[in-house]
């Protein structure tokens, strides 16, 4: 699940062991063969994250998980797609409360490709499960984010046989509008793991001027899990989001997303 790159030095290591529903352990195993100078050690073993919000008596200032539960989440953890409370309450009647969300299940979604053969001459695709070569070496992510198993789709974008470093992939969402300043909310899951990957942009483009606006950027290696974004999303006129990876040295340096949502405040 994780290759260790040798080192002189300690060493911090981290990977995502995605959403486990039942007990789980876990065991850790060296592969190949060592000679008898070879040492491995490992120090310090740390779970993140990997506990749900506790019941509590105080007031609740963001969504109070359902009774079974109890426990008590941030606003902008409802209808993100992700099960923060538990039982799933924070994932209810999520389209009837207007949220919208695309986890790429079924194509696509909210979003479709702008191919431009100047300026984003690349693709995002749809893909499943663990990427190639990600067990030896750095590179895509080993399951999706929503089902986190090998069936969950994905979209991913890397230079392709045919592309070049630094070229982009395009992905554009339907019109959105936002209902007030500092309502609406883009929130989604990026992978970004190799020393070549190299980076993630989102913009906002309106009709206005077809300008693009940059409002978020990631550059280079965030780490062996899927990490969490989010984005303000503040235009006053109906605008598109724009979703643009920027291709790596190699094939291996690839930019995956799942799982982008957009809070009741967008519409
Ligand atoms: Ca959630
Ligand atoms: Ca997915």
């Amino acid at each position: 699940m994780v290759s260790i790159t040798q080192s002189n030095t300690w060493k911090r290591e981290s990977f995502g062991i995605g959403r486990q529903t039942s007990n789980f352990s876990m065991s850790i195993n060296k592969k190949g063969g060592m000679s008898r100078y070879d040492y491995l050690a490992i120090d310090d073993i740390e779970f993140m994250n990997c506990a749900l919000p506790k019941k509590s008596n105080e007031i609740c200032l963001g969504f109070k998980c359902s009774k079974n539960r109890g426990g008590c989440i941030d606003y902008s953890r409802v209808c993100d797609l992700t099960d923060d409370c538990g039982d799933r309450s924070d994932e209810e009647d999520c389209e009837n409360k207007n949220f919208l969300a695309t986890d790429f299940e079924n194509g696509f979604g909210l979003f479709s490709q702008l191919k431009n053969d100047r300026y984003a001459p690349l693709t995002w695709d749809i893909r499943t499960g663990t990427a190639n070569g990600h067990i030896y070496s750095r590179v895509g992510p080993p399951y999706d984010h929503t089902l986190s198993n090998s069936e969950g789709h994905y979209i991913a974008m890397t230079r392709g046989s045919a592309g070049a470093m630094n070229e982009k992939a395009w992905l554009i969402s339907e019109v959105l509008r936002s209902v007030a300043k500092g309502e609406c909310e883009m929130r989604f899951y990026y992978f970004m793991y190799g020393d070549k990957v190299n980076q993630l942009n989102i913009h906002t483009t309106t009709q206005k001027d077809g300008d693009y606006t940059l409002l978020w950027s990631q550059t280079g290696e965030v780490g062996n899990f899927w990490m969490r974004g989010t984005v303000m999303l503040n235009d006053t006129v109906p605008f598109q989001v724009v979703i643009e990876g920027k291709a790596g040295v190699t094939t291996n340096d690839l930019i995956a997303v799942d799982d982008v949502s957009f809070s009741a405040g967008c519409k």
